[in-house]
């Protein structure tokens, strides 16, 4: 049997790990399941008509939509792809995003923003502590097109800033639930970027029609699904990736990321709608990256001297 004084000690080293693994300022980093996929000032019973082209969205309406940008000497901070806030220190984008900057210091991530270049009081720009690529992201293919940015702030959530929802596994899709993609990427296929937050209503096309012969012809794989319109006209375009496709369900009263905007043959085409990833295949792969990240981000100094006291403490009284 071993000393109380021993089991004691043992049970203090165990605090002490879990104190420093805990996340800072209280704020929980894991996925979360309840606070999150509300629009606190947007009305869901006014909202959900059939939309025709983009439009302006409305000023707080999709309160996870992250605009990624690069810094150019000379030129400041550029819009390069869009991406969702998954939750206080997460934002989920597409890995062809990152292209030649693979520095988390070349980026920033700007929340809460209607207007690329007119920010509000509430708008919160945070730059990059880490950048995670998903090791198999294929650029030919562009299968396993995911990545996370981990931010070095923890964002306060508030009515202009709020994570969206993660699907635990595939959700049940019908014609009654809308869904929904948004960016600040080009209006037309040559056009230009739009400085007003663009969101667009879109069908999610079966797997089938996506590949037949005159569609894409085989090239969408399982990890990917198609929307948009089989008659072209609203779609994602440059500019737009690593943003969200996203669905309300009214029986949760939450949206859900359903996708992430990844590539598409043009814009607007006719039966060549626009690509996203599917975010429920890579459920496990976002939750073992961001917990295994803020672990051993969040281990401080002095823990890891405490820690290593205790266990000095501890293997003294033993001996
Ligand atoms: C792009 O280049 C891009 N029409 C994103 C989406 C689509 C096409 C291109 C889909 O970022």
């Amino acid at each position: 049997m071993r000393p109380r004084c021993c089991s004691d000690v043992a049970s203090f080293a165990v605090l002490v790990l879990l104190l420093c693994g805990a996340p800072p300022e209280g704020l929980s980093n894991v996925i979360p399941k309840d606070e999150c996929g509300t629009r606190p000032l947007v009305d869901e019973i006014t909202t959900g008509t059939r939309i025709v082209g983009g439009h302006d969205a409305q000023v707080g309406a999709w309160p996870w939509q992250v605009s990624l940008q690069v810094y150019r000497f000379g030129l400041g901070y550029n819009h390069i792809c869009g991406g969702s806030l998954i939750n206080h220190n997460t934002v989920l984008t597409a890995a062809h995003c990152i292209r030649r900057w693979m520095d988390p210091q070349f980026w920033r991530a700007v929340i809460g923003m209607h207007h690329l270049f007119k920010h509000h009081s509430h708008t919160i720009k945070s730059r990059v502590r880490t950048i995670i690529l998903h090791a198999e992201f294929n650029r030919m293919t562009f299968q396993k097109d995911i990545a996370l940015f981990k931010l070095l702030s923890s964002i306060k959530f508030n009515t202009f800033i709020q994570p969206i929802c993660l699907p635990d596994g595939p959700l049940l899709m019908t014609t009654e639930i809308p869904c929904y993609i948004t960016g600040w990427g080009n209006t037309k296929e040559k056009g230009s970027p739009r400085a007003i937050l663009q969101e667009a209503q879109v069908n999610i096309i079966s797997q089938d029609k996506c590949n037949s012969l005159d569609w894409y012809a085989g090239a969408i794989y399982e990890d990917m699904l198609c929307a948009g319109f089989e008659g072209g006209g609203v779609d994602s375009c440059q500019g737009d990736s690593g943003g969200p496709l996203m669905c309300y369900f009214p029986d949760k009263t939450k949206y859900y990321l359903i996708g992430v905007t990844s590539f598409g043959l043009g814009c607007g085409k006719p039966k060549f709608p626009g690509i996203y990833i599917r975010t429920a295949t890579y459920r496990s792969w976002i939750n073992s990256q961001t917990i295994l990240h803020d672990k051993t981000t969040t281990v401080s100094i002095p823990c890891v001297l405490i820690f290593l006291s205790v266990g000095w403490a501890t293997l003294l009284i033993v001996l």
